[in-house]
């Protein structure tokens, strides 16, 4: 790590140790644009790094919310606002028991160059709760989308923050937060993307993520002299961005043979289609949490507490949570074959899974590149908003199609530029932050 890039990163280690995973996605950034640094010495004499890893601002607040049994609970609810160099604040809330600031912080710090990746004009920014949705009624959900929006609604708007689902929010909580948003603002502005189709959402934003996965993966590919036809791939997760994945690969002649849940993966060897597919939407919103109902539903064998990793592969795409994809898991993958691993959850792999991916020779490519479909069609949900307009779903995916081409194309330069051949991790993180630093800076100390 180059010593300016080092020294900021030892005073953030000093100051909140505990925040591992917000380090761990920071170091990982700060050894990749080392080259950077050494190269552009205005970027030091600037204070960037110190600049880029404080928020602009956090909101941190009380969730109070009452359910079926009539009791009150009590969850925290948060919106960091990490960086608005590039456009408003951009990206998803995440309800899941395992959000803390600290998992916010390294989600809305990705973010920031992720967005920027995109080429279009947002900042980075992330929020949630710790609220479980697990066994919560229609009605508890919506409860509990209300209270939280009744605080958040103070602090966004279509020009200031606009925020949208992951994990744990789809477009059923989207429904509730944005009609929670507009009786308290008395504003159809489309602040919030994800919408329903009928009301300001955009076509393909459901399926963006996991097609934006998807195509990066083909550019990958093709870089190396294949394409899906006859490949098989081990994926985790079975939400938001899976549903997407395995429609697209499948399209593309691939054979998407495993989901995972909280409670184990499942492994279909003849492949995820057809009925399947919609059935993935029913266990999103059943409520369960888990993917064991698949296997009893088409009688596939189910490996509780297990992940999919070990299961023989050409591709793997985690597709689920952070550091889901440790050491073990990236030695299994090379000795059943996997040659490329493409991240389509944000940074699922630890750091010691990605050294290894690299060192052996396996194509590693990270989620700030490879997932950003899913922002950018939200981008293209705003832009639509504000020109009162609708596009059809030919011109979104056309549009999403050339932007993670071109996502493709700065990490492959911007690697290439400093010398670190086929590191994914390093192009991405170049060509995202070059973008924003530059900003920072003609924007003057802010
Ligand atoms: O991680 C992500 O990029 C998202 N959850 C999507 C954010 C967005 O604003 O669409």
């Amino acid at each position: 790590m180059n010593p300016y890039a080092a020294e900021v990163f030892t005073q953030l280690k000093n100051r909140i140790p505990w925040e591992t995973e917000f380090l761990q996605a920071v170091e990982e950034v700060f050894i990749s644009i080392s080259p950077v640094l050494e190269q552009n010495p205005k970027f030091k004499s600037e204070r960037i790094l110190e600049r880029i890893v404080e928020p602009e601002r956090t909101i941190m607040f009380r969730v109070p919310w009452i359910d079926d049994r009539n009791q009150i609970n009590v969850n925290r609810g948060f919106r960091v606002q990490f960086n608005s160099t590039l456009g408003p604040y951009k990206g998803g809330l995440r309800f899941h028991p395992s959000v803390t600031l600290g998992a916010l912080k390294f989600l809305g710090f990705e973010q920031i160059f992720k967005n920027s990746l995109t080429g279009l004009q947002m900042g980075g920014g992330k929020g949630g709760s710790d609220f479980n949705c697990r066994g919560r009624s229609d009605m508890e959900i919506m409860r509990f989308c209300q209270s939280f929006m009744t605080e958040l609604a103070n602090y966004i708007g279509p020009d200031i923050d606009v925020p949208a689902g992951d994990i744990g929010v789809g477009g059923r909580e989207i429904g509730y937060l944005y009609g929670q948003y507009k009786r308290l603002t008395h504003n159809w502005n489309g602040t919030l993307t994800g919408k329903g189709q009928e009301w300001g959402g955009s076509l393909l934003r459901p399926e963006a993520t996991g097609y934006g996965v998807t195509y990066f993966t083909a550019e990958v590919l093709k870089r190396f002299g294949h394409d899906f036809h006859g490949k098989t791939v081990a994926m985790s997760g079975f939400g938001n961005v899976a549903w997407g994945v395995v429609q697209k690969v499948t399209e593309l002649g691939g054979r998407v043979v495993t989901l995972s849940g909280p409670d184990g993966f499942i492994h279909d060897a003849d492949g995820i289609v057809g009925d399947k597919v919609e059935y993935m939407l029913d266990m999103r919103l059943g409520g369960r949490d888990e993917v064991k109902m698949y296997a009893e539903k088409f009688g596939v064998p189910f490996y509780p507490g297990k992940r999919p990793w070990d299961v023989p592969c050409d591709i793997a795409l985690p597709c689920a949570i952070q550091n889901e994809l440790g050491l073990n898991d990236a030695k299994n993958l090379l000795k059943n074959g996997c040659k490329f691993v493409i991240e389509g959850a944000n940074m699922p792999s630890t750091k010691e899974a990605v050294d290894f991916l690299q060192a052996s020779k396996v194509v590693f490519a990270p989620g700030k590149a490879a997932n950003a479909g899913g922002v950018a069609v939200s981008g293209l949900e705003m832009a639509q908003n504000h020109s009162g307009q609708k596009w059809t779903s030919e011109v979104v995916d056309e549009k999403l199609h050339a932007i993670m081409f071109n996502i493709h194309k700065i990490c492959v330069e911007s690697s290439e530029k400093y010398g670190h051949n086929d590191d994914y991790v390093a192009g991405a993180n170049i060509g995202g932050f070059t973008r924003v630093a530059e900003g920072m800076i003609d924007q003057g100390v802010c």
